[in-house]
């Protein structure tokens, strides 16, 4: 008994420090799941290299590592914004029920946050909340209004039920090495399983 309750929350901070990853557009500096709880995840500098990204019709994708979740999207018309303050709310914060692949709409366009234009740099900035507290990724981008929408093959939410997810969220790695993550999301998965058939036999 007393082991199984160390296995499980040695499982959970694992799990805790997974956390999200931002996948599209590209993040401001590797990820560090450590630091995403800081202000674009502890990277304080804008990049000076920004991505395009489309003015009205872009998207967001992220994969989640948490089941059950919030995310939202600020903006910022700051060259180098320093500070929460200097963000408003572009994408109102939505719930989303499995892990893996998250991608969603954002109309930047459409935010009517004054400065926001054709040729605009901006910075976007993920908040995303699995229940162990806020958690934020950036990405700075030049504004482009001549890019549309572009949905392909790696744009799809995942639907997967929970039996699954850890397949669903191996399948989908490819910018960030979470293969121990995942490892540890279906250990607790697994663990979370039997506490629930103990508990069901109680
Ligand atoms: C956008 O940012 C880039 C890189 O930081 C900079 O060179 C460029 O002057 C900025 N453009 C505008 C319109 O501020
Ligand atoms: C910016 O430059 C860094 C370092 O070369 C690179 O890793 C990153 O992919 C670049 N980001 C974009 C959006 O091009
Ligand atoms: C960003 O927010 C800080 C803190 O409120 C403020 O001092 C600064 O002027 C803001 N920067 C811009 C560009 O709005
Ligand atoms: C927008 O994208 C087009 C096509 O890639 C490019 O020719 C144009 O220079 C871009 N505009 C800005 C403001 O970067
Ligand atoms: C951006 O919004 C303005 C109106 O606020 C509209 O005139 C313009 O066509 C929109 N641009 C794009 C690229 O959607
Ligand atoms: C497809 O979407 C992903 C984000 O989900 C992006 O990283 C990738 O660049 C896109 N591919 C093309 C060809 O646009
Ligand atoms: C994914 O789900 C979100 C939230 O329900 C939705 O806004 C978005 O359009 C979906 N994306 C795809 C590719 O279906
Ligand atoms: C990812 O991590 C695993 C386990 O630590 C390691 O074996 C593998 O080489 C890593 N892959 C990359 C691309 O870094
Ligand atoms: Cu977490």
């Amino acid at each position: 008994m007393r082991f199984t309750s160390l296995a499980f929350f040695s499982g959970l901070l694992t799990v805790a420090s997974a956390h999200f990853a931002l996948q599209y557009p590209e993040p401001r500096g590797i990820r560090v799941a450590d630091d995403e709880v800081n202000f674009c995840d502890g990277y304080p500098t804008a990049a000076s290299n920004r991505s395009q990204f489309p003015l009205s019709g872009g998207f967001v994708s992220i994969e989640s590592h948490h089941q059950g979740y919030t995310v939202g999207v600020i903006v910022s018309t700051a060259q180098n914004p320093s500070s929460f303050d200097n963000f408003t709310t572009a994408v109102d914060y939505f719930t989303y029920e499995q892990t893996g692949t998250l991608c969603f709409p954002i109309n930047l366009n459409a935010t009517g946050v004054s400065g926001i234009k054709d040729g605009a740099n901006v910075t976007i900035q993920i908040v995303y909340n699995g229940g162990d507290g806020n958690l934020y990724q950036c990405a700075d981008l030049t504004l482009n209004s001549t890019l549309t929408s572009v949905t392909n093959a790696t744009c799809a939410n995942a639907t997967d039920t929970a039996t699954s997810t850890s397949t669903s969220a191996s399948a989908t790695a490819s910018t960030t090495n979470n293969s121990a993550q995942t490892f540890s999301g279906f250990s607790l998965a697994a663990l979370l399983s039997v506490a629930g058939v103990a508990m069901s036999l109680l």
